[in-house]
């Protein structure tokens, strides 16, 4: 269909959206200006948050460029089945929590395991998540001016030439933004009913679990196991690694994985580390899963609901066997410099496709810098360093090093913390850390809400790191994150001349004033 003179609201394109995603067969939705023939500055392969972000910085100094994406909306997997149901279930299960904790007492009702359904959330994203596709599509078309053909899949002939929906492109540059998929280990019955991975999940699921075993260790475990036993199903963790600490994860603090992951204990959920799935057995759907404990003995799990979360591989096997110049790693990720360049002169590789991390400002600010490049301005991309966060029931975000990734970089590391650490006081009474969505937990169960660790040196009282277990904290985090990775980084000093807004979620202004007026700094 071609909609380049249509103007559609919202709800006409969540229906166009709707209907192409319900019929397999459905025509390309095609916005090509009618000056098609002519060659585009670049074509972006992909349409998710790199592309996307790429093509509108491109046409906004000027350029043309053509996105081409296979789902029949622009954005990606994040609002389809990644990020956004993400998050949709670690809100809800920062609620549960509380409803569980509080069950019958003030004014929560009693807990009924009835009304927290996993199935019921995934159906609420599943029908709602074509409203957010409908505004990508609706912005990119009506405010950003940048032509798309959507639900149609990419032939790429050269590194100039790709075909979609019957016609042939052309374009100086191209732009790679395929994105990844999940990976699914080698463990026998992983192809059974009842057993999902985060996107399955939203695709496929068609009852309500009751009991689950989780797959892996690092961030999708972690959230999507707090959330399924934060609905009340009886949820186990089978890791290789230890909980919270595979690679992504290294600057994730040793007393905050501690906080989280004794929090995930204490409500419930059995973490088995070092542990090994060996196989997943049932006659065509779960039942159990066999594991290897770090003992060496074996243990047989009831189940009835297998959740995979061990991590994503980039989506490009298609594109290297298109373009036999590109160059890639082991893992397929395109190897790219940092303008985003890969061994072949005009074509860019962005996002999940070029490998770790797979995070959303990479994959945007990947495409922004390809554009840039393309359209002769000189710009490189960066992205060693970077705030991050993941969910439990809580919001747990960090940036910088970690207290043992400094102490063993610099020998005066000074660490203000909340609660603090001294040792015999009676922490488990201190309501604090304090704010907005913690107040209950503080006034009731102090222990439950949260913690939080500023790590600095001490001599030039540059903080080196920020950690953060509670609500509220992740908007300062990319302000703090540009702030301490400036060349004259960002001091205890400055930190503590910062203006507060009571009751700020983490404490790091207030509590480093209380240190600021020490000509040498020593810990709180
Ligand atoms: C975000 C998608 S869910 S995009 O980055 O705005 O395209």
């Amino acid at each position: 269909m071609d909609v380049r003179s249509e103007h559609y609201n919202l709800a006409k394109w969540y229906d166009i959206i709707e209907s192409a995603l319900d019929d397999p067969d459905s025509e390309p939705i095609v916005n090509i200006a009618e000056e098609a023939a002519s060659e585009y500055d670049a074509i972006f392969v992909g349409g998710g948050a790199g592309g996307r972000f790429g093509a509108a910085f491109l046409r906004a100094l000027g350029g043309r460029p053509l996105i081409i994406d296979a789902w029949p909306f622009l954005g990606g997997s994040c609002p389809h089945q990644a990020c956004v149901p993400h998050h949709l279930f670690s809100d809800v299960a920062a609620e549960m929590d509380l409803w569980r904790w509080y069950s019958g007492r003030f004014f929560f009702p009693d807990w009924d395991p009835d009304k927290a359904s996993i199935l019921e959330m995934v159906q609420l994203f599943r029908d709602g998540r074509s409203y957010a596709h409908a505004f990508m599509n609706w912005q990119t078309k009506e405010q950003l001016n940048v032509e798309f053909m959507l639900n149609a899949r990419a032939r790429i002939i050269d590194s100039r030439t790709v075909e979609a929906g019957g016609r042939r492109f052309t374009g100086q540059n191209m732009v790679i933004g395929t994105g990844a998929h999940v990976k699914v280990p080698q463990i026998p019955g992983l192809e059974m009913h009842g057993v999902y991975d985060f996107a399955t999940l939203i695709e496929d699921l068609d009852y309500e679990p009751g009991k689950c075993v989780v797959i892996g260790g690092g961030k999708t475990a972690v959230e999507y196991g707090s959330f399924f036993n934060a609905t009340g199903c009886e949820t186990t963790i089978v890791t290789r690694s230890g909980i919270m600490q595979t690679p992504s994860l290294h600057h994730v603090d040793d007393d905050v994985r501690d906080y989280v992951t004794e929090g995930m204990r204490k409500r419930g959920i059995t973490i088995l580390e070092g542990a090994e799935p060996v196989e997943v057995r049932g006659s065509g759907t779960v039942s159990e899963v066999v594991v290897r404990l770090r003992s060496g003995e074996t243990l047989t799990l009831g189940t009835d609901f297998v959740f995979v979360g061990t991590g994503e591989a980039p989506n490009t096997g298609w594109v290297l066997d298109a373009l036999p110049g590109l160059k890639s790693d082991d893992a397929g990720a395109i190897i790219v410099d940092r303008r985003m360049l890969t061994s072949i002169p005009n074509v860019y590789a962005i996002g999940d496709a070029i490998g770790a991390p797979m995070e959303m400002f990479k994959a945007r600010k990947c495409g922004v810098t390809a554009a840039r490049n393309i359209m002769g301005i000189d710009s490189e991309f960066d992205f060693s360093e970077y705030p991050d966060f993941l969910h439990s029931t809580y919001e747990v975000t960090w940036v910088g090093l970690s207290e043992q990734e400094a102490r063993q970089q610099y020998d005066d590391v000074i660490i203000i913390q909340m609660p603090p650490y001294v040792k015999g006081l009676d922490t488990e009474h201190l309501p604090l850390p304090l704010a907005e969505r913690t107040m209950l937990y503080g006034f009731t169960q102090p222990e439950l809400s949260g913690f939080q660790k500023l790590v600095a040196d001490g001599r030039p009282r540059r903080v080196l790191g920020a950690h953060h277990v509670g609500y509220g904290a992740k908007d300062s985090f990319q302000y703090l994150d540009y702030l301490i990775h400036r060349p004259q980084g960002l001091t205890i000093d400055e930190l503590g001349d910062m203006n507060e807004l009571f009751l700020n979620p983490e404490h790091f202004i207030q509590l480093s004033r209380l240190r600021a007026g020490n000509t040498k700094l020593v810990d709180l």
